[in-house]
């Protein structure tokens, strides 16, 4: 057997795309939709709140285009506190005006590739931030599912540790250059969900994504090797531009 990349996991990600179904929520009773945003506000405070506890993580953004209106990103320890936040979310009134049409589960995953050797995990603060993450504040959000091909001369799994550990050398050098603009988090779904990795990418400039993403093609890793699905984009909502984006 070839040898497999050794990965650190964290936090288990849940990606919930909706679409608000506009015609009910503009005809449903003014106090109906006042009762629905207050428990869908009370929910993202008590994300929030999840949040500066260092428990999990959580943003709500806007999504550009017609894939999805909102994107809901929870973080947690265990997929079943993931789920228990679906079960709330799909508790409140609010969520009787969306349409659940895309999800992603994945976890945190940082290879091993590059990694130093000795590092002592628990007790590493840089990576103890990089795999229970506080979300960055940018205006932006980019989210994308991927895999790594495994097709005749193209197969991933089927090169060398040396040859994928070279070819993630440059990745990451390519990667670096785009650090001060761009946060990456990468979550593995292998066995969770249909692809093999979430690309979930902030900045403040969703520009940087198109040149980021745009450069990434020309290398190796990506030009020979990366297969991918459907993209979206959006802008982040806090509480009160979330208040706005739902009034009718
Ligand atoms: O973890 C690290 O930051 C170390 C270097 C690094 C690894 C191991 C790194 C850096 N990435 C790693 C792993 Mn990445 N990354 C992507 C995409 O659109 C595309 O072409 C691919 C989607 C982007 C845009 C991106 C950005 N990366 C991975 C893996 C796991 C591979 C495996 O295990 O086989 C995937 C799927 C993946 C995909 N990467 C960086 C970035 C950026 C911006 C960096 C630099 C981060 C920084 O140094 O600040």
């Amino acid at each position: 057997m070839n040898e497999a990349v050794a990965t650190l996991d964290g936090w288990y990600t849940y990606h919930d795309f909706r679409t608000l179904n506009w015609p009910a929520w503009r005809a449903a009773k003014p106090s109906v939709r006042q009762e629905a945003v207050a428990q869908l506000l009370a929910f993202a405070e008590k994300n929030n709140q999840v949040q500066r506890n260092r428990q999990g993580a959580y943003g709500q953004y806007a999504i550009a285009g017609h894939k999805a209106d909102l994107m809901f990103m929870h973080m947690r320890p265990t997929l079943a506190e993931l789920n228990q936040v679906k079960t709330e979310f799909q508790k409140t009134r609010f969520a009787d005006y969306t349409i659940s049409n895309y999800s992603y589960i994945s976890c945190v995953e940082l290879s091993s590739y590059l990694a130093k050797p000795g590092v002592n995990v628990d007790e590493d603060p840089y990576l103890q931030s990089r795999l229970k993450p506080v979300l960055p504040d940018t205006q932006s959000v980019c989210f994308y599912p991927m895999n790594k091909r495994r097709a005749g001369a193209d197969n991933w799994y089927m090169l060398s540790m040396k040859e994928r550990q070279e070819m993630m050398k440059s990745h990451g050098m390519i990667g670096r250059k785009y650090g001060d603009v761009v946060t990456q988090l990468i979550t593995g779904s292998q066995g969770l969900d249909d692809w093999e990795w979430g690309v979930t990418l902030f900045a403040d400039e969703p520009l940087m994504f198109k040149k980021l993403v745009y450069e990434m093609r020309f290398d190796e890793v990506s030009a020979r090797f990366a297969e991918f699905g459907a993209f979206y984009v959006g802008t982040r909502l806090s509480g009160s531009q979330m208040h706005t984006y739902l009034q009718v």
